[in-house]
């Protein structure tokens, strides 16, 4: 007897079709992305001064949101016929690629930062059998191997987000955001490294609207680390530095995209400090039980400090979370440590407990 499978989630692919590049059914690569929660934050509404949501990306089947962007790539990757993928990354797109490239039967191979990734997306990458090449250099010097080897290596398909299939793929997280909401939110903060991914939310508010499922979009907060931030500078950093290693990127490849997105929109890019970063990190793990990673809390971090200097968006907004906080433990330990053993007895335990809750 055959048994009826009820498959969860489809992936962005399924769902949003129509939005997408035509991808034929056989070389669909998916493992479930996107269909994120979008969670309500009371606390730190309050803080912020606006009624905030959270779209928590580090819900996707590799914990960040590349996945909605690597399911789209690495298909039309299958459907071309490419035996090969390589990309560059500070981490979540690396854990990506080798997740959905050992999906699709390609080879997979990314290029990294040497020691200068998160231990969580080392592993994954590890895991899923990739191979990694680990440089003497930076995320953009990487970018720029990256993209000569897909050049001239023939059969190589580029799955950083400068493949426009990845910015494709990670605009259905706008569409699920305004249908989550009923309508777009006032406002998305969200944090900005290469820069693709507050391109694509831009691309899919637009489309939401221009194809009359709403007559608003958002205004787009994007938030840099500071000592990455060449979109506020205004020019390219050379050595980019933050606990954020995630947007620890000097020279972003969709710039243009980025500062159209803040224009058009009448939004903003501004920078956030490694301590408001940590802060915001630290707020939404332990008020309201969000485990994010520190690049993915710049957009919090940025929605505090524009309501402690009175210019907070108020209103309905979403802070995108893009990646879990699983991805870097070394950040937490980093802060807080496991307390030496006690006896195993009661008096030991409850003494330990008594000591806070007395
Ligand atoms: C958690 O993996 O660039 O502005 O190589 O991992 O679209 O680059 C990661 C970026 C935000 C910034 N949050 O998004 C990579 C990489 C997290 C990220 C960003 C990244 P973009």
């Amino acid at each position: 007897m055959s048994v009826q499978a009820r498959v969860s989630r489809q992936g962005v692919i399924r769902r949003y079709r129509e939005w997408l590049p035509e991808i034929p059914d056989g070389a669909v690569a998916t493992i479930g992305e996107g269909e994120t929660p979008l969670i309500e934050a009371p606390t730190l509404s309050e803080r912020v001064g606006a009624r905030l949501f959270l779209k928590f990306e580090g819900m996707n089947p590799t914990a960040s949101f590349k996945d909605r962007g690597m399911t789209v790539a690495m298909s039309r990757a299958v459907a071309t016929g490419s035996r090969a993928c390589a990309c560059a990354s500070t981490g979540n797109t690396a854990a990506s690629a080798a997740a959905y490239a050992a999906r699709a039967g390609v080879e997979c191979f990314v290029v990294v930062p040497a020691g200068k990734i998160a231990l969580g997306k080392a592993v994954q990458v590890l895991a899923h059998g990739a191979r990694i090449v680990q440089i003497e250099g930076n995320f953009d010097a990487a970018l720029r191997l990256s993209k000569r080897i897909a050049e001239e290596l023939g059969d190589v398909t580029l799955v950083n987000s400068v493949n426009p299939d990845r910015i494709e793929g990670q605009k259905t997280a706008a569409f699920e955001v305004a249908e989550a909401l009923g309508n777009p939110p006032d406002a998305l903060a969200l944090p900005v490294g290469n820069a693709g991914n507050i391109t694509s939310y831009w691309k899919g508010f637009r489309e939401w609207r221009e194809a009359g499922r709403a007559d608003s979009v958002p205004r787009m907060l994007g938030f840099q680390a500071e000592g990455a931030s060449p979109l506020v500078a205004g020019h390219d950093f050379e050595s980019p530095e933050t606990v954020a290693s995630a947007i620890r990127i000097g020279s972003p490849a969709s710039k243009e995209g980025a500062l159209a997105a803040a224009r058009d929109s009448g939004g903003l890019i501004e920078s956030v400090t490694d301590a408001e970063i940590l802060a915001a990190q630290e707020m939404l793990a332990s008020e309201e039980g969000v485990f994010c990673e520190p690049a993915s809390a710049a957009g919090v971090a940025g929605l505090l400090k524009l309501a402690g200097e009175g210019r907070g968006p108020g209103g309905t907004v979403v802070s995108v979370l893009t990646g879990h906080g699983l991805k870097d433990p070394d950040v937490i330990l980093g802060r807080v440590q496991l307390p030496d053993p006690v006896a195993a007895t009661f008096e030991a335990v409850a003494g330990q407990m008594r000591r806070v809750i007395a």
